[in-house]
């Protein structure tokens, strides 16, 4: 969903609620509304587009998910074909929400795992993120390859770049502690001599 879908159907809702509150009717809990860009904050908003385009390009049925019959021909356009089993496996890896289809969420799920090095570079997720993820036509399959690789070491690159900031700061912190506990006892050998 664009973003101002989105905000034209959270705006629908409330209108719809505030009617229903006029006329004295009851209104129902609906399903909590998550925003994607907030939950996937790792990816940029063209990112998000990028991949809404992909997954709307194979959601042929256009119902907003990825079946397991749409999944196949998915993965024999991409060149990778799988089998039957292999893209219930494929499924089953992101559909938290078990309805056997992947929606948009989970679709991005895929990507999630992809760059955070979770997922098998030649798996059925591997593949799909891989060869989904920039246009093979222009680069190659070994091309893909290699640009993938690159972005899952940028990934890591920049996790280790976070862990050196933690450990920056836990050393300060316990030079800082070292520092007081020094003057604690420096005081008190000169209370002795008062
Ligand atoms: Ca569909
Ligand atoms: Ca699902």
């Amino acid at each position: 969903m664009s973003a101002d879908a989105e905000l034209s159907s959270i705006l629908n809702r409330r209108q719809q609620i505030n009617e229903a509150l006029d006329n004295g009717q009851a209104v129902k809990p609906t399903f909590k509304v998550v925003n994607i860009y907030t939950e996937f904050h790792e990816f940029s908003r063209k990112e998000i587009k990028d991949y809404q385009a992909t997954f709307s390009k194979y959601d042929v049925g256009n119902d907003g998910y990825l079946d397991l019959a749409e999944l196949k021909i998915m993965m024999e356009k991409l060149g990778a074909p799988q089998t039957h089993l292999g893209l219930k496996g494929m499924i089953a890896e992101v559909d938290e929400d078990k309805d056997g289809k992947i929606s948009f969420r989970e679709f991005l799920l895929i990507y999630r795992k992809a760059r955070a090095g979770e997922l098998v570079s030649d798996s059925g997720l591997g593949q799909l993120a891989r060869l989904t993820e920039i246009n093979v036509d222009e680069v190659g399959v070994g091309g893909a390859k290699s640009f993938f690789e690159a972005k899952i070491e940028q990934q890591l690159r920049t996790n280790k770049f976070h862990d050196e900031i933690r450990q920056e700061q836990e050393e300060r912190r316990r030079m800082e502690e070292e520092r007081v506990l020094r003057r604690q006892q420096f005081q008190q050998r000169a209370a002795v001599f008062q």
